[in-house]
């Protein structure tokens, strides 16, 4: 075992020579990281450890700690949220939470029922509250996010004396500037460091500190992050991925009834998102792209996205406007074949990860929406063909020296 676990290390060494050597553009798809990963659920498990004793060492030191994540709250913001609130308490200290409090006063019934179990044990601020109470030697912890813009914070990071960021979504110039980060979003060939959601880094490091968490609900709502962010096991899922899964079930005790609760849509937002995906057309066979016309949440629309996946398509991009007038625009990738994440990146300013992603809201100067619609069309196809050419080649020039490696190895 031991033995086995230097052979892989030193091949993990390698591969990261070998990534050193060229700035690697494309991805790989999940079911050939699946094949060539074994290991990965070991590693993942192993980098998480590593990351454990600098976060104690941080949260000891500190007066006081803040955790925060993205505004437009998922399941997986909130069920970080929790366990990373449980490990700052089993280290003996009780954290605030920082939310963004027009968002809070207006969310909805089952992320408001998660906040109330939160409230059981952690006090909630506002911004304003931490203007006004800001202490010395403070720790902010960031998780699921790691962009600047993104948190309730506007312009405080420099308040903090320590910043760590917990997160699985690509760093990009606008992510918080920290040493002290533990982003598991591994985009080279043979990704290994990389996981499905926040929440399964959660579970690996709230069994490192051995917290012991006597409301179950905890693990259901770090059961519920996977699953929304993994579309209920259906992508972006690795072999930690699973082995996490079904601790949380068989040792935990997680229920995935209720968990698929909520994750069951009503009836009239089902129908909203299909008529969402009705409005589908196709660049090539490779990208289904929809702009809808009526009112949606970022939700609605991410949705669509999600379902037009089950199409024989490589990538999925859904748009429509919220109630500010601006086009949200969301995107996912079949097995991450394409960057979505660097598509949003172009089109505007977005960002995520390989599977995952989406545009800043945009707005669109147009005399009608027909018109509006077209530009904004026509905007994504441009990022797309704009992609195509360049990160192919790089592709053919990383397979070949791929290959001599390997066989130097073996
Ligand atoms: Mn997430």
């Amino acid at each position: 075992m031991e033995n086995d676990l230097k052979q892989v290390e030193t091949e993990v060494k390698q591969s990261e020579d070998n990534k050193a050597q060229i700035e690697i553009e494309t991805s790989v798809p999940g079911n050939v990281i699946k094949q060539n990963n074994k290991k990965q659920g070991m590693l993942v498990r192993k980098k998480i450890a590593e990351f454990k004793e600098k976060l104690t060492n941080l949260i000891e030191d500190s007066n006081q700690v803040y955790l925060t994540t993205h505004k437009n709250v998922d399941y997986d913001a909130i069920a970080s949220l929790g366990a990373i609130g449980l490990i700052c308490r089993k280290l003996k200290k009780s954290p605030y939470i920082v939310i963004d409090q027009e968002e809070y006063d207006n969310l909805p019934y089952d992320k408001a029922q998660m906040f109330k179990k939160l409230e059981d044990k952690f006090v909630i601020v506002n911004l304003d509250w931490f203007n006004a109470n800001k202490t010395e030697k403070s720790l902010l912890i960031a998780v699921d996010v790691n962009k600047q813009f993104m948190t309730p914070l506007k312009n405080n990071y420099n308040d903090f004396d320590n910043i760590v960021i917990i997160d699985h979504h690509d760093e990009d110039s606008d992510t918080i500037k920290t040493k002290n980060k533990l982003i598991l979003n591994d985009k080279s060939e043979k990704p290994i460091y990389v996981v499905s959601s926040c929440s399964e880094i959660m579970y690996w490091l709230l069994k490192q500190y051995k917290v012991v968490v006597k409301d179950v609900d905890y693990y259901n709502f770090l059961l519920l992050g996977i699953y929304l962010d993994t579309n209920r096991k259906r992508k972006n899922t690795y072999p930690s991925t699973f082995e996490c899964i079904s601790e949380l079930i068989d040792k935990k005790g997680a229920d995935e009834n209720k968990v698929n609760e909520y994750l069951s849509v009503d009836f009239e937002t089902d129908r909203k998102i299909q008529r969402l995906v009705d409005e589908t057309k196709w660049i090539t066979i490779r990208y289904a792209i929809g702009i809808g016309n009526e009112i949606y949440s970022d939700e609605e629309i991410a949705k669509a996205a999600d379902y037009a996946l089950k199409y024989t398509c490589e990538a999925a991009i859904y748009a429509g406007k919220d109630k500010n007038g601006n086009y949200l625009v969301k995107a996912r990738s079949n097995r991450g074949n394409v960057d979505i994440g660097k598509l949003m990146y172009i089109l505007n300013k977005g960002g995520g990860n390989r599977s995952s992603a989406a545009a800043r809201p945009i707005f669109i100067d147009g005399d009608s929406i027909e018109e509006e619609h077209e530009k904004l069309f026509r905007n994504i196809k441009e990022v797309i063909y704009h992609q195509k050419e360049s990160p192919r080649k790089r592709y053919r020039i990383i397979k070949i020296k791929k290959k001599v490696n390997k066989e130097d190895n073996e």
